[in-house]
């Protein structure tokens, strides 16, 4: 499998992630059309789109249903949307652009903004809520408030932001990583696993491996953004944080067998990330 192999897979899943949010997500023109618009203009038409990708990706290794991972890797990119939207917001970081155009507040006002990110964390259980399988519907919840909550995201948030009137040091750098940025991820692996129906000492590889890739992925955007990391090491020594952790990643992934090229390929597109 070579690179634009890979490109056409995130490509095609990329495609149905788009399609998939793009009907859930309430229409423009239903009242009040000005929410529904800010939660679409959000989420819809940018990003990368990782985290769903990661679940369909791993439900797939394990030869599960797409048309079963794709609600809760919907779900987890709402939550993602959501925190770029309040992350953007002047009380936060107070970013006038995201994902190549307006942020949210500056297109909407900063309390539809607000609200917008509400919607779209709510909407995100609503979806979840939809599973047909009541303990799948459960476990989805659980693992995912969990991973965007006070013990994952937000907790990792409010660590930053109290990091940055204290002494800095790794050890607290790599707990707001793995908290802010790597549970999200860790979860959107997860979540696939949980589609697929592994037993749970694979659930607990395929979490680990999603944490590696996380913490590699944040890593990666200090080197790109030259902040976080890079005022703590050299870029070459992150760069070399980040490749030991895929190679951690992947060594998770390969005792559980199944075609796992794909899963391969994403991580080390993560190491090579340019954006
Ligand atoms: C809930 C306010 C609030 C914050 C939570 C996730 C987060 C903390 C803030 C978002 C800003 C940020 C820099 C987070 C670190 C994780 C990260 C690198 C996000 C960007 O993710 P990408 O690169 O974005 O996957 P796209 O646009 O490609 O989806």
């Amino acid at each position: 499998m070579n690179t634009k192999t890979l490109e056409t897979y995130l490509q095609e899943k990329s495609a149905l992630i788009e399609e998939t949010l793009d009907a859930y997500l309430p229409q423009a023109t239903e009242t009040p059309k000005t929410i529904h618009e800010a939660m679409r203009y959000s989420v819809l038409g940018g990003g990368k789109r990782i985290r769903p990708v990661l679940t369909l990706a791993v439900s797939e290794l394990f030869g599960g249903f797409e048309e079963e991972a794709i609600i809760p890797a919907c779900a987890v990119e709402l939550i993602h949307s959501y925190s770029l939207i309040h992350d953007d917001l002047p009380v936060m970081d107070n970013d006038d652009t995201r994902r190549g155009k307006a942020s949210c507040h500056k297109k909407f006002g900063d309390a539809i903004a607000l609200l917008a990110g509400d919607a779209l964390l709510t909407h995100a259980f609503q979806l979840l809520a939809t599973v047909k399988n009541p303990e799948k519907s459960k476990r989805f919840a659980e693992v995912l408030a969990k991973a965007a909550g006070t013990e994952g995201m937000i907790g990792g948030q409010v660590l930053d932001l109290e990091a940055a009137t204290k002494d800095f040091d790794l050890l607290k750098l790599d707990e707001v990583t793995l908290r802010k940025t790597a549970r999200l991820i860790e979860v959107s692996s997860l979540l696939g696993a949980i589609s697929a129906g592994v037993d749970e000492t694979t659930e607990r590889s395929i979490s680990r491996f999603g944490r590696y890739l996380g913490i590699a992925f944040q890593v990666m955007d200090d080197i790109i953004d030259r902040d976080g990391y890079l005022r703590l090491m050299t870029s070459d020594e992150a760069k070399n944080k980040a490749a030991v952790l895929i190679q951690k990643a992947k060594e998770e992934l390969s005792p559980l067998g199944g075609a796992r090229e794909m899963l391969n390929l994403i991580s080390e597109a993560i190491l090579n990330r340019k954006r």
